[in-house]
This record gives structure tokens, C-alpha cells and sequence, in this order.
């Protein structure tokens, strides 16, 4: 499986270089693809003295917009990517078993992480919160919603309708692909909470989460235009698989 590795990065030259020299480190390197949103820091400099390929904005959009750009760059090349933080959270050594759940048969392969005392208080609240209403509405259970380091299939990649925007996009992600039929795993993967610098800001960031665990429960009663459209190609998909054995899109 060939499977590439997408960093979202935000003023994240404090950890970046040490992730990056870690997934280097891996028995199988992923190729790696940084997306710099804007910082001032030298977040991109560090990439590319890496071996990174690095994709830059100008201004800063959200880790949803750079996410959907790196979606958009690397999703014809690769059968998987694999999002990790760049702020050191996400061991990269915990790649190769996100990968082995994905040759199972995992289309979506979710890092969670458990709600110990390691999670800052208000994020263990409201990240159980988040996942309760992720589980009711992907229909299964989903142990950690806000977890960033997740593996994606390609096919997964080309059907899931997103929309562009900040943190809220990874719940809008995975509750789309579990409506579209998309098997989810999940793989455990360590609290790590140190001194690295968050760049969730609570009165942007809350509001939009809940906002779209708002909008996602509407739309299971009236799928908007996009999801209509996925599911009936996902539907022709899936019925070329049983009945040829390949797939019907590349
Ligand atoms: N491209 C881009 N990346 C971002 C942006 N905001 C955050 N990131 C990156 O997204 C990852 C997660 O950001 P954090 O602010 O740590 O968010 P989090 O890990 O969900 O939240 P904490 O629990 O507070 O650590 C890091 O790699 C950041 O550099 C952004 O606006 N644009
Ligand atoms: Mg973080």
C-alpha cells in the first residue's frame, strides 16, 4: 500500500522538525506533504530542509482548508493518507498500525485516544461530548471525533463530499464517510499533552464544531444535493465491486 503523509501546520517550527525526522525514521517512510497555512514562523523553511514537499498559503484558512488541499494533492498518487499534527501529539511510529488496520479492509482508520487525566479538562469534556454525538450519528461507535491523525483510503477521498473549513471538517469527514458505507477503525494511540501550543481558539472553534454536529444531524433527515450525489456514485461503486470484483472508479 502505497500511503503518504499529510501535516497540517500552523507556527508549528517549535515540533515539526522532530516529527518529520521521525517519520523519515520509519521502516517504511511515507512520502510527505506539509501544508504551511500561513505561518510567520518558519514552519515551511523546517519542512523543506526535511525533504518535505510543501504546499504554502498565503494567509492563515484552517487546518479543514489545508487538509482538503492536501486531500486534492496527494489522493491520485497514493492508496492511503495518513493526517498527523505537527505539533508532536501524534507519534509518527503509530503509522505502520494505522496501515496494517487499512490492509484489513478499513477505508477510514481513526487514531483515538483514551480521556485520561493526560487530556486537559475541558478537552476531555469536550471531546467525550463531540464523540457521543459523532457515535449516534455515524451510526457506530466513534471513541475520539477530534483526533487529527487518521488514515484515508483513496476511494474514501474521492467520494466524501467535504466542506472546506477549520477543525470542524474532521467531524464532518467521518460522519459523511460512515453514511456513505465507508468501514471505520479505530487504533489506540497515546494522550499526549505537553508543552506544545494549541492553536484551537474556544469561542471560534466550539461554536463551529457544534455547528456542524448541528447541520450533520439535519442532514440525516434531509441529505444536502452533494450527498445525494456521492451516495448514488457510491452505490454504482459498490455494485461494480460485487459484481466484477474491481473497482468501478479508478
Ligand atoms: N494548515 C493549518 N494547520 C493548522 C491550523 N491550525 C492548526 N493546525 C495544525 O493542526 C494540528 C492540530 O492543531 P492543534 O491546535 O494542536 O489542535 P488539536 O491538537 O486538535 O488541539 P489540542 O488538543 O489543543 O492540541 C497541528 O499540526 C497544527 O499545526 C491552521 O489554521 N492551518
Ligand atoms: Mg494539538
Amino acid at each position: 500500500m502505497q500511503v503518504a503523509a499529510l501535516v497540517p501546520a500552523y507556527q508549528a517550527a517549535a515540533k515539526l522538525g522532530e516529527v518529520l525526522l521521525r517519520l523519515a525514521a520509519l521502516e517504511r517512510p511515507p512520502v510527505v506533504l506539509v501544508v504551511d497555512d500561513g505561518s510567520s514562523d518558519a514552519t515551511a523553511l523546517i519542512a523543506r530542509q526535511h525533504g518535505a514537499r510543501v504546499l504554502s498559503f498565503a494567509a492563515n484558512r484552517g487546518k479543514g482548508h489545508a487538509l482538503l488541499a492536501g486531500f486534492a494533492a496527494l489522493r491520485d498518487e497514493f492508496d492511503a493518507v495518513v493526517t498527523l499534527d505537527a505539533d508532536g501529539q501524534h507519534p509518527p511510529e503509530c503509522l505502520p498500525g494505522l496501515v496494517r488496520a487499512a490492509e484489513t479492509g478499513a477505508e477510514l482508520v481513526l487514531g483515538t485516544r483514551a480521556r485520561t487525566s493526560d487530556m486537559p479538562l475541558a478537552r476531555r469534556f469536550a471531546n467525550g461530548f463531540s464523540s457521543g454525538w459523532a457515535t449516534w450519528l455515524a451510526g457506530q461507535r466513534i471513541s475520539d471525533s477530534q483526533c487529527g491523525y487518521r488514515l484515508h483510503s483513496r476511494r474514501l477521498l474521492e467520494h466524501t463530499p467535504l466542506t472546506p473549513g477549520r477543525y470542524e471538517v474532521e467531524t464532518e469527514l467521518l460522519v459523511r464517510a460512515a453514511r456513505l458505507g465507508f468501514r471505520i477503525a479505530e487504533v489506540e494511540i497515546p494522550t499526549i499533552y505537553g508543552g506544545e501550543r494549541s492553536q484551537v481558539h474556544a469561542l471560534r472553534d466550539v461554536p463551529r464544531i457544534v455547528g456542524t454536529l448541528l447541520r450533520l444531524t439535519g442532514e440525516g433527515l434531509v441529505p444536502p444535493a452533494a450527498m445525494r450525489a456521492a451516495r448514488l456514485a457510491r452505490s454504482g461503486d459498490v455494485h461494480a465491486v460485487g459484481a466484477t470484483g474491481t473497482r468501478s472508479l479508478p
